[in-house]
């Protein structure tokens, strides 16, 4: 008797136009491993051009800032765009602590790069500047994947342009105030987008404010600018000492005091560097993951988050991906936070095994 082949598993590849094209050899569709395929950040949809933006109105948008002659020590974060789209393991999508399918909320999208032209600051700045600035204007939540910190400055002023100029708060993490005048000459350095925020009155002083300062630098002086600027900081001890649940808590209400908008703002040294090497200027003593992601889930779940950056991760330093998964983590934290927001206000509840945030 003829023996037929094995039953397999595995459903038949039946030609991209056939029965079953959605998980045809061509084109896996959104059942794909991470690994495979073109690399969006989360497997989102990639949309790169303003007019179909302008169709689909999503929540957020994720924009590349491949952006890094302006730091003062190893560059490298020109590639974190690149390697958060396509090196970030993508764990599935739904959010355990908040019980929440993410992107069954929210809808979210990556909107390709910025041009970072090489050696160009000023021209990659302006593009920054523009297409964060067109984002927000129509609504939409940039989220910007750096890129040294120094793109902060025009992807700030861009949501303050929409939003409203010295209307918006900054909440700040970073192992580095960020806030000198002028390093090198350069104006627009990784270490001064914070003091040129200020200056231009894009974000008022006292709405600023910054977590997980720590380690040599800047100098006293500087402190000095900052507290005539009435800006708020929250070093690195003082978590250890307080707990970051408390301090968080008290950031938050200091950046959003008087403001109807919030700018988030994580540098990943903020980690410590046992947790994130793959950075230009890591500082030991940092942040664990853990406090990070509770953190950021906090804020966008407690604050009117506009926009957010995360900058400063520079693959090249990277070992096992470590850096790249981190900074990934703290997209998603803000994508759920955002979910969450969007299933209460339309009477939803928390799905198993999540609990309400709070509770
Ligand atoms: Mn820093």
């Amino acid at each position: 008797m003829a023996q037929g082949p094995e039953p397999s598993p595995v459903p038949p590849y039946a030609g991209a136009t056939g029965a079953g094209a959605s998980a045809s050899a061509d084109d896996p569709g959104p059942d794909a491993p991470g690994y495979a395929g073109l690399a969006t950040f989360a497997d989102r949809p990639w949309m790169p051009g303003l007019d179909e933006l302008r169709a689909r109105r999503p929540d957020v948008a994720v924009v590349g800032a491949p952006f890094d002659i302006a730091t003062t020590h190893r560059p490298g974060a020109r590639f974190g765009p690149r390697a958060l789209r396509a090196q970030a393991y993508n764990p599935g999508t739904y959010h355990l602590d908040l019980g929440i399918e993410i992107f069954d909320w929210l809808d979210v999208v990556d909107a390709g790069d910025a041009h970072c032209p090489h050696g160009l600051t000023e021209a990659s700045h302006r593009n920054i500047r523009a297409k964060v600035g067109d984002i927000a204007r129509l609504g939409i939540r940039p989220v910007i994947i750096g890129g040294d910190h120094s793109i902060t400055w025009p992807a700030a002023s861009g949501v303050a342009e929409a939003v409203g100029w010295g209307e918006v708060g900054l909440l700040h993490f970073d192992a580095h105030a960020d806030t000198a005048d002028i390093i090198d000459g350069n104006l627009a350095s990784h270490g001064t987008p914070m003091r040129r925020l200020i200056e231009s009155g894009a974000v008022r002083g006292r709405n600023f404010v910054q977590v997980g300062l720590r380690g040599y630098w800047p100098p006293p002086d500087v402190f000095a600018w900052m507290r005539e600027q009435g800006m708020r900081w929250h070093l690195m001890h003082e978590i250890w000492e307080r707990g970051s649940r408390e301090v968080i808590a008290e950031a938050i209400a200091q950046a959003v005091d008087g403001c109807r908008a919030l700018y988030l703002s994580v540098d990943i040294d903020v980690l410590d560097p046992g947790f994130a090497p793959g950075t230009g200027t890591p500082e030991p003593g940092g942040m664990t993951p853990a406090d990070l992601l509770r953190a950021v889930r906090q804020i966008a779940l407690d604050a009117p988050v506009v926009a957010a950056d995360i900058v400063e991760v520079s693959p090249p330093y990277d070992h096992a991906d470590m850096t790249v998964n981190s900074a990934h983590r703290v997209a998603l934290e803000i994508f759920a936070a955002l979910a969450h927001r969007r299933r209460s206000e339309a009477g939803g509840t928390v799905d198993l095994p999540g609990r309400p945030p709070h509770s």
